[in-house]
């Protein structure tokens, strides 16, 4: 009781701030766009049910489709092929929708180049300074992208060789993967792969190698500038889609002021 007591404590003063790392959800919202032949995701979409109108005199109410991976989601372990006998999005246990973040801040290695990748050796240099990567927590990787976030064209950044965004390569996600404690990892574009990840070997590393470790993915955030670097304390709790591969979420941070 007493934790929970200052927690809410903490939250009235303002000594705690909450911190919301999610982007809006509308028509607009950017989504991932995969080359032929490959399905993509669908964008959100809705339609009214009625507003205050003979459909519904009382009431506004919509009904809405989306994909389980637009916009700010969560990527569950059977996301991918590797991760296939892992946990779906309702199977993930409660425990771990809470926990440790810490951000690994390279917006400036990715506004000077947009293919720029997080290395093994940028992560041990930032353990040098920071301490270890959190056991059970997530990795925020900040990368400015959210700054695109308005505009499908920007975030993707595509030209004729395909989509240039930053990420993380084979090595390091194989570290993140098989030797880093963290809970999964979080970024601010479409997806947790860099956007040439398409040609690595293999394919996809960050969703092939953290899902099939039954890490987890966090996509689409926003105002990983207003966290600490160590400290923050994340909230994402997907929807429990039965079988599902993901879902939007709802991504909070809990912050010391
Ligand atoms: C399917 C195939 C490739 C990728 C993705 C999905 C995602 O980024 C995703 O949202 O999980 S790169
Ligand atoms: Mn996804």
């Amino acid at each position: 009781m007493a934790a929970l007591a200052a927690l809410v404590d903490a939250l009235a003063t303002g000594r705690i701030e909450v911190v919301d790392l999610t982007a809006p959800l509308d028509e607009q919202t950017p989504i991932l766009m995969l080359p032929e032949p490959f399905g993509n995701t669908w964008r959100f979409e809705r339609e009214e049910i009625s507003r205050y109108d003979d459909r519904g005199p009382g009431w506004y109410w919509n009904n809405f489709r989306t994909g389980e991976h637009t916009g700010t989601h969560f990527d569950a372990p059977i996301h991918w092929v590797t991760g296939k006998d892992g946990d779906d999005v309702s199977q993930v246990p409660p425990a771990r929708l809470i926990g440790p973040a810490v951000v690994i801040d390279v917006a400036a290695e990715s506004a000077a180049d947009p293919d720029f990748l997080l290395e093994v050796e940028h992560v041990q240099a930032w353990q040098a300074e920071h301490g270890p990567l959190p056991r059970g927590g997530w990795v925020l990787l900040r990368t400015g992208w959210d700054a695109r976030a308005h505009s499908q064209e920007e975030i993707l950044n595509a030209n004729e060789t395909g989509p240039h965004t930053p990420g993380v390569s084979v090595a390091c996600a194989r570290w993140l993967a098989n030797e880093a404690p963290i809970l999964g990892l979080g970024v601010e574009t479409v997806g947790t792969d860099a956007g040439a990840a398409h040609s690595f070997d293999p394919p996809f590393p960050c969703h092939s190698m953290l899902l099939g470790a039954g890490k987890y993915g966090l996509t689409q955030l926003r105002n990983l500038d207003r966290l600490p670097t160590t400290g923050a304390v994340v909230v994402a709790a997907p929807l429990p889609i039965r079988g599902g591969s993901g879902s939007p979420v709802r991504v909070l941070a809990l912050v010391e002021r």
